[in-house]
């Protein structure tokens, strides 16, 4: 199987995370991408390649321009005023409420409040070369699409920084662009084939559902820990199917603390009905190991052989796959899992 990597993801190393109320280390650091480098490099089923150039373009045709060109702009801007800063994070978010009974807001002209418009939440730091790095996170999205347009059966990008809590409009939750609804947008738009997009990530991917809700080109499938505890809390509920032409085509699966494999792989199983139901040309897999039965910052109980199942029940659909990197936090083991996946899918 081909793997598209690029050590773009190096320049996204952040130093502190602000989360739960305390300032610790990031769980969303450099070495998760490097362990799983490491762990497929040594396996000989796996040829690297490195991603080529694509440019904004179809970042825009999913992102607000205004955000690409925050990402681009605002940690110099932001730096300018407050020199020596490293990592900038908002203080102040903007919240449409402010402005209830008043005009629409628009964004700040001052950079401390630019900042507070386009990022949801305090986890996701930008830093002096973050933007070069969720660029080649892109360009890495879609490489990884394009081999499977050209005839590979699967492949697998390793999207570093992750991208499925990016909205169309706002970064947060360790994401700045959506990487794989930036591939999906792409391969629908450009050969207007039907394609899904399955989210096997721990978390639920807001900003891929936020992004496709109102459409019946791309259909969103996601299993993750039911919102009701689970980040990112306000969306990802089973009621939540899709609105006007996209009615029906957002399956949401909320699972129980502690779901284990069989649990984990019937749910799956019943998710891979949907998709075929739905019959897209293309598949592509938001891959989070943060399911991981010690994920230090998750709640299931999956293990690598239930990595390796799902795997195998996503090859049973038979359908071209692109698998691209989201979440997984325990990196001791995220090598492994990956490749266990992988092997399901029939590396
Ligand atoms: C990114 B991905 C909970 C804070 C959660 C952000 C989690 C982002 C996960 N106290 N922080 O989906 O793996
Ligand atoms: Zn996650």
């Amino acid at each position: 199987m081909k793997v598209v990597y690029t050590p773009a993801h190096l320049l996204h190393d952040p130093h502190v995370e602000f989360e739960t109320s305390q300032v610790h280390s990031p769980f969303e650091h450099i070495g998760r991408a490097e362990a799983i480098r490491e762990t497929l490099q040594a396996d000989s089923r796996f040829q690297f390649l490195t991603p080529g150039e694509w440019g904004t373009a179809p970042i825009e045709a999913v992102h607000n321009p205004g955000l690409v060109t925050f990402l681009a702009e605002g940690w110099a801007l932001y730096e300018a005023q407050h020199p020596g800063v490293r990592e900038v994070v908002p203080d102040v978010f903007y919240r449409p409420a402010l402005r209830d009974k008043m005009s629409q807001g628009r964004e700040p002209q001052a950079i401390n409040g630019r900042v507070g418009y386009w990022c949801f939440e305090t986890t996701t730091p930008l830093t002096e070369t973050t933007y070069q790095a969720a660029r080649g996170a892109v360009d890495t999205a879609l490489t990884t699409a394009q081999l499977v347009l050209d005839g590979e059966s699967s492949a697998y990008g390793l999207c570093r920084p992750p991208g499925h809590h990016a909205t169309a409009d706002l970064y947060g939750g360790y994401c700045f662009f959506n990487n794989a609804a930036v591939a999906a947008h792409h391969v629908a738009a450009t050969t207007g084939a039907k394609v899904t997009i399955l989210d096997v990530d721990y978390h639920h991917g807001n900003g891929t559902q936020q992004i496709f809700y109102d459409r019946d080109d791309v259909q969103y499938v996601s299993l993750h820990g039911d919102p009701a505890r689970a980040y990112p809390y306000s969306i990802g509920f089973a009621d939540e199917t899709g609105t006007g032409r996209g009615l029906g085509h957002n399956i949401n699966y909320p699972l129980p603390l502690r779901a284990d494999d069989d649990l984990y792989v019937s749910a799956l199983a019943d998710a891979c009905e949907r998709i075929a139901g739905f019959g897209p040309s293309l598949l592509i897999v938001s891959l989070g190991l943060d399911t991981y039965i010690t994920d230090p910052i998750s709640d299931l109980a999956v293990t690598t052989d239930g990595m390796r199942r799902s795997g195998d029940v996503v090859r049973q659909l038979g359908m071209p796959t692109v698998v691209l990197q989201e979440g997984g936090y325990d990196v001791s083991a995220l090598g492994a899992n990956v490749q266990a996946w992988l092997s399901g899918l029939g590396a």
